[in-house]
């Protein structure tokens, strides 16, 4: 028999939505992945404003912590599915999307590989990544810049407007 693999790796994905009723976006992706991974904690949804590209609308985002078996690069495969499955069509790069599931970390683990970078390398820029992780996993250490999130949030200069819509629970229970 194939060993199981163990303990679960632990990682943490971003659900980000601005197109149609945003919030059913965000909730049907949390059941998809459900599917595939054990899903440990989710944050409150936050609703932001648009980085990177300007001219669309307010996103609704929330990051979640998981446990899974799964190497980082079928984990990235799960989430791409999910976001194929869901309809997800970009026309404008950074633009409007009906979903969006990135992966943030991985363990403590760093990748620059084809496709596929851990920690994803926006995180220390993005308040809509940084307010949700902090809420969640306020001492998660960065591997490559060794600050936890609260202290790399604490060190972000004003930034996009976020603010929490809905506490944990949003989700309607997994
Ligand atoms: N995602 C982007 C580009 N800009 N802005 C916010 N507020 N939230 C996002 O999830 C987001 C974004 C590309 O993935
Ligand atoms: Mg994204
Ligand atoms: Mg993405």
């Amino acid at each position: 028999m194939g060993g199981r693999d163990f303990p679960p790796h632990v990682a943490y994905i971003a659900i980000g939505s601005n197109l149609g009723d945003r919030i059913s976006f965000c909730r049907e992706a949390l059941h998809q992945l459900q599917r595939a991974v054990l899903i440990k904690k989710v944050s409150s949804l936050y609703e932001t404003e648009p980085v990177d590209y300007g001219n669309q609308g307010w996103f609704y985002n929330a990051v979640i912590e998981i446990e899974t078996p799964l190497s980082p690069r079928r984990l990235l495969d799960v989430c791409q599915l999910i976001e194929q499955k869901m309809g997800k069509k970009i026309e404008i790069p950074k633009g409007p999307r009906t979903i969006d599931l990135d992966l943030l970390f991985y363990n403590q683990v760093i990748i620059h590989d084809e496709g596929l970078t851990v920690p994803h390398p926006a995180i220390p820029h993005r308040r809509f990544v940084l307010v949700p992780l902090s809420e969640i996993a306020p001492q998660l250490n960065h591997p490559t810049l060794q600050k936890t999130a609260t202290v790399l949030l604490s060190q972000l200069k004003q930034g996009e407007t976020v603010q929490q819509r809905y506490p944990a629970g949003w989700e309607g229970g997994l």
